[in-house]
C-alpha cells in the first residue's frame, strides 16, 4: 500500500489528531471482530447479547460470553497497529485516541491518552450498589458472580445498546474529533453511534478525515482517503513514511 504524499504532510504539520478504533484494530491480536467479513461472533449478534434486558433475561449466558472473551483478551497481545498508535501519538503535540474496544490492548502497548466509549471488560459492577469489582472469573458451575458487599447481580462494566457512554468520555472524544486536523477511523464498521458520528463531526469541521479498513464502510465514500487493507500492515508503513519525511 502506498501512503500518499497528502496524508504524510498533513500529519506532518497536524497539531491535532483523533483516532477511532473498532474491533478490527485487536482483530490482528487474535480477538474476534463483531460483524465484517471475519466477524466471528457470528454465533452472537452484538444486539442480541450487549443490552440489560438480555442480562436480566439470562446473567449466565451473557457471563459466559464476557467470560470467553476475557479469557481470549488475557491470551493476547497487542499488535502493530497499536505500537504503530503509540508512536503516532508521541510524534503529535495534541493526540487523542478514541477507541471502542473493551479490551485493553492499547494501554497495554502504551498509549496514554486514551477514551474508552464503551467501557472495559476487565472491570464489573453491581447492579444494586453500584460497587466495582476487579478479575472477575467465573468458576466451574458458571454461576453469575454476585457482590460482595449487598449480595446483588455484577456485570460487566461495559456499555449495551440503549445505554448512555460513561460520562463526559463522549463529550471529550467529540471535542478532540471537531478541532483535529486529521482524524484516523480505523477497523470500525461505523454503524454504532454515537461513535460513528465522531468521523461525521470531524469533517464537517474540515478534518482530512482517512479510513482504513479491510472492506469498505458506509463511511468510505464520504472521507478524503478510504484506504483498504490491515491496520496492523498499513499503520506501521505510515509510521515509517512520516519517519523518513
Ligand atoms: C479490519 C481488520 C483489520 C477487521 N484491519 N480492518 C436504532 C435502534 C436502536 C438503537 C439505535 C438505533 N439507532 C441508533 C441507536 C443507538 C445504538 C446504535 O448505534 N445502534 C446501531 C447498531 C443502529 N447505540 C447505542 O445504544 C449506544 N448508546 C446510546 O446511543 O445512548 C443513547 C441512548 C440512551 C438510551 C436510549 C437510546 C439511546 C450504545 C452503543 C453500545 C455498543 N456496545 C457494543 C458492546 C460493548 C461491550 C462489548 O464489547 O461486549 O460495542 S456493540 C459492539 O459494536 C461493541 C463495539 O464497540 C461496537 C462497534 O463495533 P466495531 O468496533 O465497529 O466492530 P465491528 O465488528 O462492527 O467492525 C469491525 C471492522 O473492522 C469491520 O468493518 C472489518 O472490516 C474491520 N476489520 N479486521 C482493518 N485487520
Ligand atoms: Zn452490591
Amino acid at each position: 500500500m502506498t501512503i500518499s504524499a497528502t496524508l504524510i504532510a498533513r500529519l506532518s504539520n497536524a497539531q491535532s489528531v483523533c483516532v477511532l478504533t473498532g474491533a478490527g484494530v485487536s482483530a490482528e491480536s487474535g480477538v474476534p471482530t463483531f460483524r465484517g467479513a471475519d466477524g466471528l461472533w457470528s454465533k452472537f449478534k452484538p444486539e442480541e447479547l450487549a443490552n440489560f434486558n438480555a442480562f436480566i433475561r439470562n446473567p449466565a449466558l451473557v457471563w459466559e460470553w464476557y467470560s470467553y472473551r476475557k479469557k481470549v483478551i488475557k491470551e493476547v497481545q497487542p499488535n502493530p497497529a497499536h505500537y504503530a498508535l503509540v508512536e503516532l501519538e508521541q510524534r503529535i503535540p495534541n493526540f487523542t485516541l478514541v477507541t471502542q474496544n473493551v479490551d485493553g490492548l492499547h494501554r497495554r502497548a502504551g498509549s496514554k491518552h486514551i477514551l474508552e466509549l464503551h467501557g472495559n471488560i476487565e472491570r464489573s459492577y453491581c447492579i444494586d450498589c453500584s460497587a466495582f469489582a476487579n478479575d472477575i472469573v467465573l468458576d466451574e458451575s458458571k454461576e453469575p458472580p454476585h457482590c460482595k458487599h449487598c449480595g446483588g447481580l455484577l456485570r460487566p462494566d461495559v456499555v449495551w445498546f440503549g445505554e448512555m457512554l460513561p460520562e463526559g468520555v463522549f463529550e471529550q472524544a467529540l471535542g478532540a474529533a471537531r478541532r483535529c486536523d486529521v482524524f484516523l477511523c480505523l477497523g470500525t464498521s461505523a454503524v454504532v453511534y454515537p461513535a460513528a458520528s465522531l468521523p461525521l463531526e470531524a469533517l464537517e469541521q474540515g478534518a482530512y478525515v482517512v479510513e482504513i479498513n479491510q472492506e469498505y464502510t458506509d463511511l468510505s465514500s464520504r472521507v478524503q482517503e478510504a484506504m483498504l487493507g490491515k491496520v496492523g500492515i498499513i499503520l506501521p508503513q505510515l509510521i515509517q513514511a512520516l519517519q523518513h519525511q
